[in-house]
């Protein structure tokens, strides 16, 4: 069975954590990252230098970075249809999933970690604004791209894209902010949400 090192409140263990529902792949999760079980481990540090959860454990193979492992599970079982095997197909699946890590995390961390975590240290009110701004305007490029694809992030079907931008919308409803309405991100979230393996790890009563 495949392990998982990581505490299910995180986005990126979660992200594995998903996918593995929707590959129908059993997996245990093995406690870290939490009060009990640091990354700052030696013996966690031994296993992944990055000091990060998730770590993917598959039968001795050990594998750090959540969008990695993703890309990994995927191919692993050959599941074309979520990252396709073809250059320009899968491209179009591969932006959305490194956009989601860098620029859309970015945007949206300092209000989340302030606003919902309620993180000691992030309480710079012009800082949350900033954030705030930032994320809104990032959930305008989503909006716009749905528009395009008319169903899913990358394409009209779901894919393996859907994963980290769909956990991302979760953040960005879990703030209550006073926001725009985005209805192509509104019934995107809706639609995700119909699917039991992303109600568990991103619906509205997951973790954020
Ligand atoms: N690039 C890494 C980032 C992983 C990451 O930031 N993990 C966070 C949890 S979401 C973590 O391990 N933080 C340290 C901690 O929780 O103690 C990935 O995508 O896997």
């Amino acid at each position: 069975m495949l392990r998982l090192h990581g505490y299910a409140t995180s986005i990126n263990v979660r992200k594995v954590l998903w996918l593995c529902a929707e590959l129908g792949l059993d997996v245990e999760l093995i406690d870290r990252g939490t009060a009990t079980n640091p990354v700052d481990d030696p013996v966690f540090v031994r296993l992944n230098p990055f000091g990060l959860v998730p770590v993917l454990d598959d039968g001795g193979y050990i594998l750090p970075e959540s969008n990695t492992i993703l890309r990994y599970l995927c191919r692993r079982e050959q599941r074309a249809d979520l990252l396709p095997q073809k250059a320009v197909a899968a491209a179009n699946v591969e932006r959305w999933i490194d956009w989601q890590a860098t620029d859309f995390n970015d945007s949206w961390r300092y209000a989340f970690l302030a606003l919902v975590r309620k993180r000691p240290g992030f309480d710079d009110p012009e800082l949350i604004n900033r954030s705030i701004e930032a994320f809104d305007a990032k959930a305008k490029i989503v909006e716009e791209q749905l528009a395009k694809t008319g169903g899913h992030i990358a394409d009209k079907e779901f894919t393996l894209a859907d994963i980290p931008i769909g956990l991302s919308l979760r953040r960005w409803f879990a703030m209550a902010v006073d926001r725009r309405d985005l209805p192509n991100v509104r019934h995107y979230y809706e639609r995700l949400c119909e699917r039991p393996s992303f109600l568990s790890f991103g619906g509205p009563d997951a973790p954020a």
